[in-house]
């Protein structure tokens, strides 16, 4: 019996799964709540028989369909949708559909902060070993495709799935050959009710794994243990018998499996302490894989650090101006200040964004230990300043072109500005990258 399938959202997901439906050959309409949704061009071309329907979307007519294939975008709680569900329709996404039609083992990431590091590591890895690879989900940028584009191509060994807590909440059972939740911050407040319900999402990335890889020093990491399932370690404080541990000899810090050596610490060419952990994830995943370790020290060798994520811009009237757009919880932007903490220079921190009902009191202290002057932008800029204490210096700038304007005159004559917001960009900019982007313009016209 064929089944009355609704696809709803029209952006790169929803584009994705009605390829992967029209090559299987399955009937299926799409919607989305928006008059004007980026791919309606793209979908009218390619599917010109396909209904589409837009803007609010009907309870009635989502109540009448057999499934709905819902893009991480959207809400669940949304009245339609939620009424669908209450009333019994089978309700999906294009991971949980990926897992069932996926024709190689699948390397599941996900966590708050530094999955994108990870897998783009992990594939500089898997390449150094020849392994043949496809990598995608929720990683953006060029590299992005939607985990449905990446079938259909024989040669793929493992797929690497980087995957948000909005895709795993429609994923029932991923069934991943390997998976890991990294790390877990407070984030996507607005759209969860409480932490708890964000963490049961990520926590469906291990239904049906096989193995798991877990970080020894974090807690939510360590969740992964109770499954019963082999556990590949890996711990930034010391040796590791089954993953990548972080040691010390007389003259280096190596990153070692069990005590065989993998790489030097300072042959990498990545900043901070978070990345040193998310290259021992990286590692630990391709030991998992048998990369050999040859492989895992030439793979992250070569790893130059992403853009926008704690990248250094340039040097302007001695002033060292670094890009952390994608810092877009309080998490990441604690983290990217702990790379600044040693280096003894005036630290001038431009933040704020479309704060997401996050608790900026977690900056408090950080904050005031480690920055000179904070300036303050977007819709959090008022939330922020209260959570600042009276030590820190703090100024409101009207958009980011004063804001880096001010940051480089605080920041004169030899200190650094890191523009890491802790918050969405969408206040403001359309995405995170645009936002870099916009960052880096201002910087250039100084
Ligand atoms: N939208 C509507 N109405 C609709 C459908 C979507 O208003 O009917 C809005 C959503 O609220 C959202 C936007 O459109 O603001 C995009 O939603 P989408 O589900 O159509 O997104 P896609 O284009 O399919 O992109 C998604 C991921 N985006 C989100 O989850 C918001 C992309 O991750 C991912 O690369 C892509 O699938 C391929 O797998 C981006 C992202 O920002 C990088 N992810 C968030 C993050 O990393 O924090 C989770
Ligand atoms: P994600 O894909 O989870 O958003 P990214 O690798 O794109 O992760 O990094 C996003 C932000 O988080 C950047 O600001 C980056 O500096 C920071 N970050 C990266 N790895 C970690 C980590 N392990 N812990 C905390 N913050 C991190």
């Amino acid at each position: 019996m064929t089944k009355n399938t609704i696809i709803l959202g029209m952006g790169q997901t929803g584009y994705s799964v009605a390829r992967h439906l029209s090559k299987k050959g399955e009937a299926f309409s799409v919607a989305d709540s928006r008059q004007a949704p980026p791919l309606m061009e793209k979908f009218r071309a390619n599917f010109p028989d396909i209904q589409i329907r837009l803007g609010n979307f009907s309870a009635q007519e989502l109540i009448g369909a057999d499934r709905l294939i819902v893009s991480p975008g959207l809400n669940l709680k949304q009245e339609a949708i939620a009424a669908a569900c209450a009333a019994g329709v089978e309700i999906t996404g294009d991971i949980d559909i990926f897992s069932k039609d996926a024709d190689a083992p699948i390397v599941a990431v996900t966590g708050s902060n530094g999955k994108s590091t990870v897998v783009s590591m992990l594939a500089k890895i898997l390449q150094a070993d020849n392994k043949e690879f496809g990598l995608g989900g929720n990683l953006d940028g060029e590299q992005c495709r939607p985990a449905l584009d990446l079938l259909g191509d024989e040669s793929v060994e493992f797929y690497i799935l980087e995957l948000s807590s909005f895709q795993l909440e429609t994923t029932q059972s991923l069934n991943a050959y390997i998976a890991m939740i990294l790390n877990l911050a407070d984030d996507h407040m607005d759209r969860y009710r409480d932490l708890d319900s964000y963490r049961s999402a990520k926590r469906k990335i291990f239904n049906g794994c096989l193995n798991v890889v877990v970080d020894r020093n974090d807690n939510e990491s360590r969740y992964a243990e109770k499954l019963g399932v082999p556990v590949f370690y890996f711990d930034s404080m010391k040796h590791c018998k089954s993953g990548v541990g972080l040691c010390r000899d007389e003259n280096d810090h190596w990153m070692k499996l069990g005590d065989k050596n993998v790489i030097r610490v300072k042959d990498l060419q990545i900043n901070g302490k978070h990345n040193l952990n998310n290259a021992l994830a990286a590692a630990t995943l391709g030991v998992a894989l048998g990369c050999k370790l040859s492989s895992i020290a030439n793979g992250l060798r070569e790893f130059e650090g992403l853009d926008h994520r704690c990248q250094f811009i340039r040097c302007v009237r001695g002033v060292d101006f670094y890009n952390d757009s994608k810092s877009t919880n309080v998490g990441s932007l604690l983290a990217g200040l702990r790379g600044f903490v040693q280096r003894k220079k005036k630290l001038i921190l431009i933040a704020g964004g479309d704060g997401k009902r996050a608790d900026f009191r977690q900056l408090t202290s950080s904050v005031s230990e480690t920055c000179d002057e904070v300036i303050l932008i977007g819709s959090a800029a008022e939330e922020i300043s209260f959570c600042l204490d009276a030590k820190t210096k703090q100024t409101r700038a009207g958009d980011l072109e004063e804001a880096v304007l001010l940051a480089s005159k605080a920041a004169e004559p030899s200190g650094v500005v890191l523009f890491s917001p802790g918050c969405a960009s969408f206040d403001m900019f359309s995405d995170f990258r645009h936002r870099g982007e916009t960052y880096k313009k201002y910087v250039d016209q100084l």
